[in-house]
């Protein structure tokens, strides 16, 4: 693993700050100008409540809509977030696949056919979201902890996951085709300073898959880098879905209003916050 430098960390800010303040602009924005295309950041409701539906950000809020799908009397509460702020939500913590384990996934779904701004296109995009992982996560081979995802295997996808402690961004362009995997960055069990991570993955316009990780620190109050990992290969072709697939986060959709149970749903077995979705 290779650790990244505080250049690296300013120029993630600067990125970031400067896809946020686009977030308000019309959609008509040039292709190259990142525009946040979708983004939660879990402010409603107060904390303790349970979370049904949520706001949407980003520049195309209007078309776009946030619901939490459960299974099994799973619910996803709101809580104070470790990372700023306001809130964040927590998701079910971990029961064996056998023992009907609470789940509860959200879902981001289109409003109409017209228009789809969740399609990630030939281009640079990123899909990040912050977390904190549960230390108990299981250790069942195929049931892990899907952060952020649009698309289920074998058709084409593109997804930040943790299972086992292990973060890796994934996509897929060609239903059946090999994914490109970039290598695992392993996320400890939580400490009395660090808690909160923050996982960025990014496609960029030449087809590189990369991941940059960030730990919050609780004492210093900022975000350190963590580490970095690019993928060998390059991912070559659109990321474009139909426009009824969700974008989930925290486990598997199977549709906008049904979480995937076979063979595993991969809840997210901790707290997520500030999740972006951003193209160009
Ligand atoms: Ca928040
Ligand atoms: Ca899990």
């Amino acid at each position: 693993m290779r650790r990244t430098s505080r250049i690296g960390l300013a120029a993630a800010i600067t990125a970031v700050a400067a896809a946020t303040a686009l977030a308000g602009l019309a959609p008509s924005a040039a292709a190259t100008t990142p525009v946040v295309r979708a983004s939660l950041n879990f402010a409603t409701p107060e904390a303790g409540k349970t979370v049904t539906t949520l706001t949407v950000g980003g520049a195309y809020y209007r078309t776009l809509t946030a619901s939490v799908v459960t299974l099994n009397g799973g619910k996803a509460v709101s809580v104070l977030s470790g990372v700023c702020c306001n809130n964040a939500i927590d998701f079910p913590g971990y029961v064996p696949r056998g023992s009907l384990p609470p789940l509860a996934v959200v879902a981001i779904k289109n409003k109409t056919s017209s228009l789809d701004p969740l399609n990630g296109g030939t281009g640079s995009f990123t899909w990040q979201a912050d977390f904190s992982l549960d230390d108990n996560v299981g250790t069942d081979a195929v049931d892990g902890d899907n952060l952020l995802q649009r698309g289920l295997s074998p058709q084409k996808q593109w997804k930040l996951s943790v299972d086992k402690h292990a973060a890796q961004c994934f996509v897929r362009t060609v239903a059946n085709a090999a994914a490109v995997v970039t290598p695992v960055i392993h996320i400890p069990n939580q400490t009395t300073n660090v808690r909160w991570y923050r996982a960025i993955c990014n496609r960029s316009a030449t087809g590189v898959l990369s991941l940059r990780v960030y730990a919050r620190s609780i004492s210093a109050g900022t975000w350190v880098a963590f580490g970095t990992s690019t993928a060998a290969d390059r991912t070559v072709g659109d990321l474009n879905m139909t426009w009824t697939t969700p974008v989930s986060v925290g486990g598997k959709l199977s549709s906008g209003t049904t979480i995937a149970t076979s063979p595993a749903a991969d809840q997210f077995n901790g707290r997520v916050d500030n999740v972006i979705i951003t193209l160009g």
